[in-house]
């Protein structure tokens, strides 16, 4: 028979579970499901540390049809005798005796995890009844607790009656905790089986070699699972790959220890682009990460670094790559064993504690260095990173650029021009022109001599830069450039839609010498490189001033280039006087406007794509060129016999 009931003297002890149901939250942070669920693992920590300590090998987690769940491993026992002070049993200290600090307190005989090692005797203090036996000396321990009222109070956790011998035999050693859930502190008190199979199976991921059997009653069919790796991590991160196709075909594993800090990592390469790091401490999992995972970080960047040198697939010269080069398509299960953790972040998933940074970065280097010198095999899977890194890298590089042009190209979207450009009235794109004009003088000549009902004048301060030779976010930094994309409004790039594009002629106009050949072939190249459809499309243009004026009395010819002036001369004889102009800012607005820009009177030459893919050689061409730039570019460019489909004078 059990020995008598539980005395009021005994009572004082339960204070501290009375915290508990006073306030659940400090203790389990939540009375919903999730605490529900917390409330179990706490029990199943404890088994699972007999487990991990070498003294258990099996841990039976069955769920009830009456809603109650029941742990059972083959351990040592809790131990029954009696504290020789107090008279208190083991087993009744470890179901009544909070730990000091609640929430967070991770300070546990072991490296408990779950409720970061609240204990449980929340646990107790929140059923509705629990029940210990423990299975010792060949014989069956028993207590039970339950919630009842105690001087008009209702009080969780109390003692039914002290631990005994049942005298009932027990061939088995292990202890069984089962309790039910007190309904009037839980919003919910129905366990998920999905949710307690998911962290059994990463349990036993986690603690290779460990067996977990999962029994749900509440189902007819199959309410048996079982869990157990001979692998351990190896497995865990092979199970995670399942879907995957692997780089390499055996995880690497790697263990050790430094300063009381136990860790073990389990890693796999494969073809996705991800990285999958998942991380533990003290089998909690770090959702946020933490100083191991960046201890982890660091030392794989460097061992991989120093490999790549080594090996020469990197060179002096080149930049080690980075982090995330070697952490793509990376899957990886950290699990590290410590003293005093300390959790940080939102959810309070990271792992806080510097020490854990040095001790991992430390193992790991020496491990996974030790790993890749350990024979032929794992030299073929060094190579075989190695390689996948250096792609990694040159794709971040190119995804690179193209972040930077979608970050310039919305800079652009938000940039107002409007100042500087002097647009037309009209609202017809197809009948619109843009002039882009060299120099604010003469900018300002053309906006004089312009027809405003469909030509808009962009004068260009200075010289815009060289778009082949600058980096893109260089080239979108230049005031000039983004002027002109947002001027002709159809984008850039990728993005470049000639639907939008506001002006169908885009007409350059600059001088006659070396610095005009310069920037035309500069806008040439930048159009080429990023707004190709443009000139593809037949819409870039270069305007042909003319280089002289011929006179005499009232008759009056412009020539546009030194073959037509010998022409001219003879036509003209002697007594006629001859300008010539060095730029477009000598010429009056009404010489512009009949030399240059009045459609029934100018001379444009069409670019082609071919134009413009030259474009770029003939800026270094025609800044070393002493000659007569302006013939040796305009004059081959207006050649239409030789390609008529590109090269076209146009009205
Ligand atoms: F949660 C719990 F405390 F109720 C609980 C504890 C629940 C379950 C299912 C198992 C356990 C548990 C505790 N299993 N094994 C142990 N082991 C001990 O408590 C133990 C046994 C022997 C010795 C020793 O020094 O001889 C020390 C300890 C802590």
């Amino acid at each position: 028979m059990p020995p008598k009931d539980y005395n009021a003297k005994d009572i004082r002890i339960l204070e501290g579970l009375d915290a508990v149901r006073t306030r659940p939250g400090m203790y389990i942070g939540t009375t919903g499901v999730r605490g529900l669920h917390h409330i179990l693992w706490e029990i199943v920590d404890n088994a699972m540390d007999e487990a991990a300590n070498g003294f258990a090998s099996t841990i039976n987690v069955e769920i009830h049809a009456d809603g109650s769940v029941s742990v059972e491993d083959d351990g040592r026992g809790i131990p029954v005798d009696l504290h020789p002070e107090t008279g208190v049993s083991g087993v009744e200290v470890v179901f009544t005796q909070l730990h000091a600090g609640g929430k967070f307190d991770n300070d546990t005989y072991t490296h408990s995890g779950g409720l970061h090692g609240v204990g449980a005797s929340v646990t107790n203090a929140l059923s509705e009844w629990l029940t210990v036996e423990v299975y010792k000396h060949k014989t069956t321990y028993r207590m039970e607790f339950e919630a009842k009222t105690v001087d008009g109070k209702l009080k969780g956790g109390v003692p039914k009656y002290q631990l005994f011998d049942t005298g009932i035999k027990a061939d088995k050693q292990g202890t069984m905790v089962r309790f039910k859930p007190d309904k009037t502190i839980f919003e919910t008190v129905v366990f998920s089986l999905d949710t307690i199979a998911k962290r059994l199976k990463e349990l036993a991921f986690l603690n290779r070699g460990i067996r977990i059997i999962l029994t749900d009653h509440r189902l007819q069919q199959n309410p048996r699972r079982e869990y157990f790796y001979e692998g351990g991590l190896s497995d865990f991160v092979q199970y995670l790959n399942e879907t995957r196709s692997a780089a390499h075909a055996e995880p690497i594993y790697l263990k050790g220890s430094r300063d009381d800090i136990y860790l073990e990592i389990a890693l796999q390469y494969t073809d996705a682009y991800t990285e999958n790091v998942f991380s533990y401490v003290n089998n909690i999992p770090t959702t946020e990460g933490g100083t191991h995972e960046t201890g982890f970080k660091i030392a794989l960047t460097k061992v991989m670094n120093d490999y790549a040198r080594k090996c020469g697939m990197l060179k002096d010269k080149d930049a080690n790559l980075l982090g995330d080069d070697y952490r793509e398509g990376l899957t990886a299960v950290l699990s590290v064993k410590m003293q005093n953790i300390q959790f940080e972040g939102q959810t309070k998933t990271k792992l806080g504690n510097p020490e854990a940074k040095t001790a991992v970065d430390g193992i790991i280097e020496d491990e996974l260095a030790k790993f890749f010198e350990s024979g032929p095999k794992a030299k073929a899977t060094l190579d075989i990173i190695l390689k996948k890194a250096i792609l990694a890298a040159k794709v971040r590089e190119a995804a690179r650029k193209e972040k930077e042009i979608t970050r310039a190209k919305n800079q652009i979207d938000s940039f107002n021009l409007v100042g500087k450009l002097s647009s037309c009235s009209g609202k017809k794109p197809e009948n619109n022109e843009l002039f882009i004009v060299e120099g604010d003088s003469a900018g300002g000549t053309a906006k004089q001599a312009r027809n405003r009902s469909f030509q808009a004048i962009l004068p260009l301060r200075g010289k815009p830069l060289n778009a082949e030779k600058k980096r893109i976010d260089q080239v979108l930094a230049n005031e000039e450039i983004r002027t002109i994309i947002s001027a002709l409004g159809a984008g850039i790039g990728d993005d470049f839609t000639l639907d939008d594009l506001n002006y169908h002629k885009v007409i350059i106009l600059s001088d006659a010498d070396q610095d005009g050949a310069h920037i035309r072939a500069i806008l040439l190249t930048f159009f080429f490189r990023y707004m190709k459809p443009l000139i593809h499309e037949g819409h870039v243009y270069i305007g042909l001033p003319p280089l002289y004026k011929i006179a005499k009395k009232d008759a009056v010819e412009y020539v546009y280039d030194d073959a037509a002036l010998e022409d001219a001369r003879k036509r003209f004889g002697r007594a006629s006087t001859i300008q010539r102009y060095k730029g477009l800012g000598e010429m009056s607005a009404e010489q512009l406007w009949a030399t240059t820009m009045n459609p029934a009177e100018r001379t444009l030459v069409r670019v082609s794509i071919e134009d413009a893919a030259e474009a770029e050689k003939l800026v270094s061409v025609l800044m070393g060129d002493a000659v007569d730039l302006r013939k040796a570019y305009i004059i081959e460019n207006a050649d239409f016999n030789k390609e008529d489909a590109f090269r076209e004078i146009a009205k």
